[in-house]
C-alpha cells in the first residue's frame, strides 16, 4: 500500500481553497469620486453631488459574469468617507443622497444583483477616513468597526473583505482640514478587527498588504513576478498593512510560515473611478489577456477593477472590451490538446495507478506524487499527431503546499528535443506564453522542488493567435 505524500508546511484553508478556485474577479469603484472626477476625495463632498440617473447594479453583476468573473467586491466607503449604504453610524452616506430619495442602498443592490446572476459579494471598507471628525483618535476605531459590522450583517454571504493599505494624510476631518498621521504598526489595532471577520463571516477571505488570507501584489498595474509563492512571513520581513517593501511582497517567501497568496488589483482604465476623459483609454482585449498571463498565469488571482459612470452603468466601451477579452480566453481554453496524448513518467511515486501521471489530464482531485525522497520529476505527453500550441497550463496540488521551485519545458520537434521554456515556482496555476510550436511530444521536467513533487494538471493549448 503506498501512502499519500505528507503535506508541506503550510497550506491552504478550505476558505482559501475556495478563493483559489475563483480566480478571477472584479472590483466596483464607485462614490462621490464618480461625481467630482477625482480619484480621492477629501471628505468635504456633499452627499447631493452622488446622483447616478440609472444606477443599475444588475448591469455591474452580468457585465462581470459576462466577462468570467466569479465575484465583485464594492468600494462600500472610499477614502472620503461616503457610505453606500444607509449607514446607522453616519449622516455622510446615501440616506443624504438625492439618488432614490436618500431610499437606496447601492451595498443591498449589487449584493442582490450578485446573488441573481450567480457570482460572489465581497466589500471594500477604507480604513483611512477623510470625512469622520475622529480619524486618528481611538473612537474611530469604534466607527470603522460598528460600520464592518453593519456589512458583515446586512448583505449575506461575502467571499473576500478588502483592506486598504492607503492610510491618513490631509482630509476635512469634520472640518478641521488638517493633516492626521496615524502609526501604521499601532493604531488599527488589525488583529481584533480581522476577528470579528472571522466571527461574522467565516468564510471571508481578508485582503490586506500582508493577508491574513490573500496579500497584494505590490503594484496597480496587473502583473506578478515569475517566482511567486503563497507563502508568506510578514512578521520576519518587518511588513503590516501600508508598510511593506513592494518589489519583495510579490515573490513571498520560500520558507514563509503562512499560506497568504498574492492578489494583482488592476483597473481596467487609468484610474480606478469613472472619468470620461479616459473613455479612449480602456485596456484592448489584447491587453487584458496579458494581465490575465502575468496575474492568474503567475500563481495569484486577477481583481479587475470595473468603474462605473454618472449614469451608474459599466460604460459600453469597457463592455466592449471585456467581450474582446473573454472571447480570446474561451478560444484558447476551449480545447486542451494534451487530452488526446499519452502520457508517461518514470517517477510515478511507488509506481502505483492512484498517482499516475494520467491524473493530469483529469479534472478530478486526483493527482501526480513521485517518491518522498524523489525531488524531480519528467513527465512526457506523446500527442497522436504533431500540434501546434502556445500555452501550457501547469497546477500544483495545493491541498499538500507548494513546493515546485524550478522547471524546464521541453519540445520534440521533428524528433529532436529543444527546450522552449524554463520556469522557477507553480502553485496554484501557472501558464506559460511560448511562441506558437508544433511538437509531437512535449516534456514537463520538474528541476527541484522543496519535498516531492505533487501536481495537480498539465494542460496545452492554443491561443486564437495560433
Ligand atoms: C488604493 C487606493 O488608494 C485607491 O484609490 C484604490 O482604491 C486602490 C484599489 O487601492 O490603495
Amino acid at each position: 500500500m503506498v501512502t499519500a505524500p505528507k503535506p508541506i508546511g503550510p497550506v491552504p484553508s478550505l476558505r482559501q481553497l475556495a478563493w483559489h478556485a475563483m480566480e478571477f474577479y472584479g472590483f466596483i469603484h464607485f462614490t462621490v469620486n464618480t461625481f467630482t472626477d477625482k480619484e480621492w476625495g477629501y471628505g468635504d463632498e456633499s452627499p447631493a453631488i452622488f446622483a447616478p440617473t440609472s444606477l443599475d447594479a444588475k448591469q455591474w453583476a452580468q457585465v462581470a459574469k459576462m466577462a468570467g468573473m466569479k465575484g465583485l467586491i464594492l468600494t462600500a466607503k472610499h477614502h472620503d468617507g461616503f457610505c453606500l449604504w444607509p449607514s446607522r453610524y453616519t449622516d455622510h452616506c446615501v440616506r443624504n443622497s438625492p439618488w432614490k430619495d436618500g431610499k437606496g442602498d447601492v451595498v443591498r443592490e449589487l449584493a442582490n444583483a450578485c446573488e441573481d446572476v450567480g457570482i460572489k459579494f465581497g466589500i471594500y471598507l477604507s480604513p483611512w477616513d477623510r470625512h469622520q471628525c475622529t480619524y486618528g483618535r481611538r473612537e474611530y476605531l469604534a466607527y470603522y468597526r460598528w460600520q464592518l459590522m453593519e456589512l458583515l450583517t446586512q448583505y449575506g454571504e461575502l467571499f473576500e473583505v478588502w483592506f486598504d493599505g492607503a492610510n491618513g494624510g490631509d482630509g476635512f476631518y469634520g472640518g478641521a482640514r488638517e493633516t492626521r498621521t496615524i502609526d501604521k504598526r499601532s493604531y488599527y489595532d488589525w488583529e481584533n478587527t480581522w476577528q470579528l471577520v472571522r466571527d461574522l463571516q467565516p468564510n471571508a477571505v481578508m485582503f490586506s498588504d500582508v493577508g491574513p488570507d490573500v496579500r497584494w501584489v505590490g503594484n496597480e498595474k496587473g502583473v506578478a513576478t515569475e517566482t511567486s509563492w503563497c507563502m508568506l512571513d510578514a512578521k520576519g520581513a518587518g511588513w503590516v498593512p501600508g508598510d511593506v517593501n513592494a518589489d519583495l511582497l510579490p515573490v513571498g517567501h520560500e520558507r514563509g510560515g503562512e499560506w497568504v497568496p498574492a492578489e494583482t488589483d488592476v483597473s481596467i482604465r487609468p484610474g480606478w473611478f469613472y472619468h470620461a476623459s479616459e473613455d479612449d483609454k480602456v485596456r484592448t482585449p489584447a491587453n487584458l489577456e496579458e494581465i490575465y498571463y502575468s496575474s492568474v498565469g503567475r500563481n495569484t488571482s486577477l481583481l479587475l477593477n470595473l468603474p462605473p459612470d454618472r449614469r451608474g452603468l459599466i460604460h459600453e466601451r469597457d463592455v466592449e472590451a471585456l467581450s474582446g477579452f473573454r472571447s480570446i480566453l474561451d478560444r484558447t481554453f476551449a480545447k486542451d490538446l494534451a487530452q488526446g496524448a499519452t502520457i508517461a513518467s518514470l517517477q510515478t511515486r511507488g509506481g502505483d495507478e492512484a498517482y499516475s501521471p494520467r491524473n493530469l489530464l483529469k479534472a478530478d482531485k486526483s493527482y501526480f506524487a513521485t517518491d518522498d525522497e524523489v525531488k524531480s520529476a519528467t513527465i512526457e505527453l506523446a500527442f497522436p499527431r504533431s500540434v501546434r500550441f502556445d500555452r501550457i497550463l501547469l497546477q500544483e496540488q495545493i491541498e499538500l503546499g507548494q513546493r515546485v521551485k524550478a522547471f524546464r519545458i521541453e519540445a520534440a520537434i521533428g524528433g529532436n528535443w529543444r527546450e522552449i521554456a524554463r520556469g522557477t515556482t507553480i502553485g496554484a496555476k501557472r501558464i506559460i506564453c511560448v511562441p506558437a510550436t508544433d511538437a509531437e511530444r512535449l516534456r514537463l521536467v520538474v528541476e527541484d522542488a522543496r519535498a516531492c513533487v505533487t501536481l495537480q494538471r498539465l494542460g496545452v493549448f492554443a491561443s486564437p493567435a495560433v
